[in-house]
């Protein structure tokens, strides 16, 4: 084998590894996307938080912080219907529901077991929510944008 022979599979295999670095930044990853569900908030506008609602009555976790612009998925992990709700103005507060001014009030209606409700953050500030059937035993959150 001459030098030339050895140096074309050599160019061969740098394109190969150049192709595939190029790769990872002009491929959208599916797999990736669906990691960031889970993650802590981090970065504005772009983050997808999961709060869980179980047959015990609770919202996991309670209280959040994010950022303006993110989701947060209500999801239903049991069999007991829960509500999502945060409207201080309606006829049925008792006093435990908070809204930011010009915030849209979350008012999910009934969610079913292994169902989800989904709402976006656009304005920052406090909100303190409820679920209606159960917020006479505390099945109460928070949720902090900032
Ligand atoms: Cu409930």
């Amino acid at each position: 084998m001459t030098d030339e022979d050895r140096s074309i599979p050599l160019f061969a295999i740098g394109v190969l590894m150049a192709v595939w670095i190029l790769s990872w930044f002009t491929n959208p990853d599916p797999a990736g996307a669906d990691a960031v569900e889970t993650a802590t908030a981090t970065s504005p506008g772009v983050n997808r938080i999961v709060v869980s609602m179980n047959d015990k009555g609770e919202f996991i976790p309670p209280n959040i912080t994010i950022n303006v612009g993110d989701t947060v998925e209500f999801r239903n992990i049991g069999l007991t219907r829960h509500t999502v709700t945060d409207n201080p103005d309606s006829p049925t507060s008792r006093g435990n529901e908070i809204l930011p001014e010009g915030a849209k009030p979350m008012k999910s209606g009934w969610i079913d077991g292994f169902k989800s409700y989904t709402y976006t953050f656009d304005t920052p500030g406090f909100y303190r929510y409820v679920c209606l059937p159960h917020e006479n035993v505390n099945m109460i959150g928070t949720v902090t944008v900032n």
